[in-house]
């Protein structure tokens, strides 16, 4: 019989590699889609018009708008990705963060438990940023929480109200507590993606001025996200609703990143100076990276590695992934976008 799933956040880069991950299952995909002036489908114009594919208006501070899809669709499965993702952002519009990353949470689970509908399997898209100023490494399902900022504050109500669900009602939800998941699809605010669209425009286009960059220091543990999604799924799939950890175990500096898209490009970097004086020259000797204090956060979370053995064990969760092939995915998609005729998205 064929499943049906409603997504929060579909135009997102994991709503993206989701709902093709589910149209290729077979599933009804049912996204909601925000209203925008501007555009904001061009990670789902490649499906968009797919037979299984069903876009709703919808918004998680939109309580009724949320019931109305609910109530439509009857899912099988819902998978909450909608967020304000933007953790330096959420330090200047906390009520924002908190309004969507946590009450809607639980304005999901509110309709869940008004339409009584406990057959529905559900995902919450909680994150490493719970663990913040972390307490030991690597982090397991175990680690306690020490969250850093609003955005890691307000995922965190998220986090427990799925769990307190679980525990009062026959409820079957789920936290993938996943590490950062990049992919050419990844805001272009983010650090990855900022570098590697910056480098290929530096080598392709004869950009100029350097890239300038935050803490090069912090170490994240970066994985691909159509691996991530693949753990998403395969979390509701099981016969008891559990909490996991996606993660590759291995973590990188911003520093380190950077170094691997210049060798890449075929070019080296060298450092010069310290924290917010640092400088990276490439082989000819030319400015190419700057750190500008203003990317630093008002809190930071220095370390992040996680441990995904649980994941690996109980789901049969791997990753096709490693973190060298996805800066190479990432920095050759980005230079060959740079080259590719515009189009109009809906
Ligand atoms: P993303 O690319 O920033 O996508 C966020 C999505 O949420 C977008 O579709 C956005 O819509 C939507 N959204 C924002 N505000 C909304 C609202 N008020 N109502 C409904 N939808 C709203 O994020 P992502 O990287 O795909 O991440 C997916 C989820 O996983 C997020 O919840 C994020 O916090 C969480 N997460 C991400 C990572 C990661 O490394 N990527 C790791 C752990 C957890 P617009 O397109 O209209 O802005
Ligand atoms: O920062 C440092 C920055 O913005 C990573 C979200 O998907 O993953 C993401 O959150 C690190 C931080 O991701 C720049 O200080 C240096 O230490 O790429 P990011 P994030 O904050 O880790 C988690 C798991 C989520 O759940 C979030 O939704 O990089 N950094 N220089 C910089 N960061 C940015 N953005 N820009 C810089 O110039």
């Amino acid at each position: 019989m064929t499943k049906t799933a409603l997504l929060t956040g579909t135009t997102g880069q994991d709503g993206s590699y989701l709902s093709e991950f589910l149209l290729n299952k077979g599933y009804k995909v049912h996204g909601i889609v925000r209203r925008s002036s501007t555009p904001n489908k061009q990670n789902i114009s490649h499906f968009i018009d797919h037979k299984n594919f069903v876009p709703i208006y919808g918004d998680l501070t939109d309580g009724s708008s949320i019931l109305q899809a609910i109530q439509d669709v009857k899912p099988d499965e819902i998978y909450n990705l909608g967020a304000q993702s933007d953790v330096h952002i959420s330090f200047d519009i906390p009520i924002n963060t908190g309004n969507v990353n946590a009450l809607g949470v639980i304005r999901i689970l509110d309709c869940i438990k008004s339409l009584n509908m406990w057959d529905c399997k559900f995902y919450q898209a909680s994150t490493s940023e719970l663990f913040g100023k972390v307490r030991e490494t690597p982090q397991t399902e175990e680690t306690p929480f020490y969250p850093r900022s609003p955005y890691g504050v307000a995922k965190l109500y998220g986090y427990w109200a799925v769990k307190n669900y679980r525990e009062s009602y026959p409820f079957f939800g789920c936290n993938g507590i996943l590490f950062n998941h990049e992919s050419p699809l990844r805001g272009e605010n983010f650090v990855t993606r900022k570098v590697t669209k910056g480098l290929a425009e530096m080598y392709s286009m004869d950009r100029k001025e350097p890239l300038e960059l935050g803490n090069l220091d912090a170490k994240r543990d970066w994985g691909h996200a159509a691996d991530y999604v693949r753990g998403m799924w395969l979390m509701l799939q099981q016969k008891e609703a559990d909490d996991y950890i996606l993660a590759t175990g291995e973590t990188h500096s911003i520093r380190e990143m950077v170094e691997v898209c210049f060798d890449h490009l075929g070019d080296t970097i060298t450092w010069d100076g310290k924290g917010k004086n640092e400088k990276g020259y490439n082989g000819k000797g030319d400015l190419v990276i700057k750190v500008n204090p203003d990317f630093y956060r008002p809190a930071e979370v220095d370390l992040l590695l996680g441990d995904p053995s649980k994941a690996e064990k109980k789901l049969g969760w791997e990753r096709s992934y490693t973190f060298k092939t996805l800066i190479k995915e990432m920095i050759e998609t980005d230079i060959n976008n740079l080259f590719r005729k515009p189009h109009l998205y809906m």
